[in-house]
């Protein structure tokens, strides 16, 4: 077996072969490439090879390999859950702006070109700006934290994420004492991403999110770069996603290009499309059903016809922790 192993920081094999192929050999490498392959690789890529074996090691940029070396692992774990494959993380997703099927992200994002990118922060912060990754995260340390995602399509998984308190970057940019909401907004790109282009599409793009103030400083809420100790893969959206738990994953926005702070609570996509069906704050909730299906219990990936692996729905998706930022809201009206 001949391998040759391209250095972290050039992405020329990804540029001339296939990316089934490419992926697979890299994959095959990481498993079967034991000391000899791994001895070779540049620093980054073997802390990632080790630590996931079956996952792909991928050129990062410079700054994330440098934060990736003093990871917190494990910040926070799912306790004895069984992590979702990489591969059904990384192939069954949500991601509108690339197409509506669950396969039309992992098949449409991966040539997309996510650097150079840049935050623009805006509204009620003493210190707006337009940053880069870099200095967004400059004094903070990157965790992993291993989190329950629950779709409100009744499907779910477990992630480990690499990334950032959300609270601490709010608390770093300085929100006014009329800041009560945190809005978040994806990029638009009608050229690159097939899903915006389309006449079938009923968004109205941007995808927009928010939260409010108090929830967006809870500590559970991040701000995701990576999982599966590598870079994101752009259709889980890369290059910088939020991750809230305890909420229904459409409240965990993609590929962030604004982080505005307002005084107004704002119109997040879904529920701008249907708000019968989906409210501001989608808090995962057994006993609140959508008009159309059951709420009460979710299907954990990877499930088949055969092993379906449905498992009970937890209020606040597990993480109790967070239930005090409730106790004055009828979660039935406020779903
Ligand atoms: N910009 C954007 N963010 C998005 C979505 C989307 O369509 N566009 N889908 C959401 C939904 S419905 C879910 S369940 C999660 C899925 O995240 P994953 O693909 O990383 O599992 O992303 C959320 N974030
Ligand atoms: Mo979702």
């Amino acid at each position: 077996m001949l391998i040759q192993i391209p250095p972290a920081s050039s992405s020329r094999e990804s540029d001339v072969t296939p990316e089934s192929v490419y992926l697979s050999r890299r994959s095959l490498l990481a498993v079967a490439g034991g000391l000899a392959a791994t001895a070779a690789l540049p620093r980054v890529a073997r802390a990632e090879v080790s630590r996931y074996a079956d996952v792909e090691s991928v050129a990062a940029p410079t700054w994330f390999g440098e934060k990736l070396a003093g990871t917190r692992w494990q910040a926070v774990t799912a306790g004895d859950e069984v992590l979702t494959p990489f591969e059904d993380a990384s192939h069954y997703n949500n991601f509108y702006e690339f197409g509506p099927d669950k396969g039309d992200p992992a098949r449409n994002a991966s040539q997309y070109k996510v650097e150079p990118w840049s935050v623009l922060v805006d509204g009620e912060v003493a210190k707006p700006g337009r940053y880069s990754l870099d200095d967004l995260f400059k004094p903070q340390q990157l965790e992993e934290r291993i989190y329950r995602l629950r779709c409100v399509e009744a499907w779910s998984m477990v992630i480990p994420w690499l990334g950032f308190s959300l609270g601490d970057f709010l608390s770093r940019v300085e929100p006014t004492g009329q800041a009560k909401f945190v809005r978040f907004e994806t990029i638009v790109d009608r050229e690159r991403m097939v899903g915006q282009s389309s006449s079938f599409s009923l968004i109205d793009w941007p995808y927009v999110e928010g939260l409010r103030l108090d929830e967006a400083m809870h500590p559970l809420a991040i701000l995701a770069v990576g999982m599966y100790g590598r870079v994101l893969p752009n259709q889980n959206g890369a290059p910088l996603r939020l991750v809230v738990p305890w909420k229904y994953g459409f409240k965990s926005i993609k590929s962030i290009v604004r982080i505005s702070l307002t005084r107004e609570q704002p119109k997040n996509t879904w529920q701008a499309l249907a708000p019968n069906e989906y409210g501001f704050y989608a808090n995962v909730n057994p006993a609140v059903d959508h008009p159309r299906w059951t709420q009460a219990h979710e299907r954990r990936l990877p499930s088949s016809l055969f092993s379906p692996n449905v498992i009970p729905t937890r209020l606040f998706n597990g993480y109790d922790e967070v239930a005090s930022l409730y106790s004055e809201l009828d979660l039935r009206k406020n779903y």
